[in-house]
């Protein structure tokens, strides 16, 4: 009822507004200026809005409850977006010919007709590098492409299975079934991984085990396609502006040469030494070992490449061998800001806020709310009967949609 009453007010309003427009412009441009009277949208959607015209310069405004008004763009278009429902309203100003038209409208904020889910919904996109893992979580079969193999991401993620990301630039791209919008000052999402620690004396400062940090990038579907082909940011963690942290790294691994001999290390329960060789944009070189563990190919085998090619940024290595005999490793978490770094039980530390996106020079971005998330091995390192340092990624949960998985205040833990 509330809804219905909404609306004829709205009219009203809205005939007012072209009443007054038409004063000085005839209804046909002020129809093609594009935007309607009012909007209805559900929470966590995005509304794209563009004008018909070819205006001199364009200005978006939000006004609060209060009338003041706040200049949120001034570009042609403008994509809104909101997680709480309510009425919001826009005013909209293009100046055309030395005349400033204005166009004041309601956007309507409503519940979402069928519930979301908080889970993630959707896999776009599974490109693991070589490991001890890949082929096997999800598990390959014979005569499957690189799409059965994102929809076998996607069935484990969604079940909340692990899949494994292989070592360094290996990634996985999902998202939800809405955008997972940037509150203000509250984390935003949480994505598990398989982290644990040691047991470490409670006094030691650094804490760590097994912590294999993967770096999330966040995405905006800005050209509405629903692919993830926009541009990306990472989200800077606790390592990011450090020097020890590589920008623009880049690795390719080579497919391993068929019917070679493999050079075993029985010691460290290597089966082959040199089994998938890489090298780096840094003059680096080394291999992806195989171990006795994990017997089945390491190269992904649904790609028919023979290199795969990865970059992103590279923290530096996390593993330390403290039986300096190569018999016990402790790969060291990072404070926070990585998936697979810190035990699930540490929600907060899994936790990540879409305020720390930053563009490839390294400038914070702010984001409404994204749509994509890409999650990568960051770390290039191998540890001997360990094996290769690899993220694993289970479901992530959106915080701002109720769930079963977070339980606690949501603005705890590292910097907002
Ligand atoms: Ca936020
Ligand atoms: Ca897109
Ligand atoms: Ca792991």
């Amino acid at each position: 009822m509330l809804i219905k009453e909404n609306i004829i007010k709205i009219c009203v309003a809205a005939s007012a507004a072209v009443m007054a427009l038409s004063s000085c412009h005839n209804e046909i441009e002020i129809v093609s200026l594009g935007i309607n009277d009012y909007y209805y949208l559900p929470r966590m959607k995005k509304l794209r809005m563009e004008t018909a015209y070819e205006g001199e310069a364009f200005r978006w405004f939000a006004i609060d409850k209060e009338g003041n008004d706040s200049l949120v763009s001034t570009a042609r278009s403008y994509t809104f977006l909101k997680g709480e429902e309510g009425e919001y309203h826009l005013r909209f100003e293009i100046d055309m010919e030395g005349r400033t038209m204005k166009h004041s409208f309601p956007i309507f904020v409503v519940h979402e007709e069928v519930e979301y889910s908080p889970y993630t919904a959707n896999v776009y996109e599974y490109r693991p590098a070589p490991g001890q893992f890949v082929n096997t979580m999800p598990m390959y079969s014979p005569g499957d492409t690189e799409k059965d193999m994102v929809r076998k991401a996607k069935d484990a993620l969604l079940s909340d299975e692990m899949i494994t990301l292989g070592a360094y630039g290996g990634y996985v791209t999902f998202g939800f079934d809405h955008t997972v919008c940037n509150t203000p000052g509250q984390m935003d999402f949480m994505i598990k991984g398989n982290a644990f620690y040691s047991d470490l004396p409670e006094y030691e400062e650094l804490q760590g085990g097994s912590s294999e940090p993967g770096i999330v990038m966040v995405s905006v579907d800005s050209n509405g396609n629903g692919v993830p082909d926009d541009e990306w940011y990472e989200l800077a963690g606790s390592e990011y502006y450090k020097s020890t942290t590589l920008k623009n790294y880049m690795i390719t691994y080579s497919r391993p040469q068929e019917g070679r001999e493999p050079v075993p290390d029985k010691k460290n329960q290597i089966s082959d030494l040199y089994y998938i060789p890489w090298t780096d944009n840094h003059g680096g070189s080394g291999y992806v070992a195989k171990n006795t563990y994990h017997t089945q190919d390491y190269f992904p085998a649904w790609l028919d490449d023979d290199t795969m090619t990865f970059s992103g940024s590279l923290l530096p290595q996390n593993g330390v061998d403290e039986s300096h005999r190569g018999t016990y490793f402790v790969l060291y978490a990072y404070p926070w800001g990585y998936v697979d770094n810190q035990p699930n039980r540490l929600m907060s530390l899994n936790c990540f806020n879409i305020d720390w996106a930053v563009d490839g020079d390294g400038n914070p971005v702010h984001l409404d709310g994204v749509d994509f998330i890409r999650v990568y091995t960051g770390v290039n390192q191998y540890c001997g009967w360990l094996g290769e340092t690899s993220t694993e990624v289970l479901r992530a949960t959106d915080l701002h949609i109720d769930n079963d998985e977070y339980l606690f205040d949501q603005t705890g833990g590292s910097n907002n």
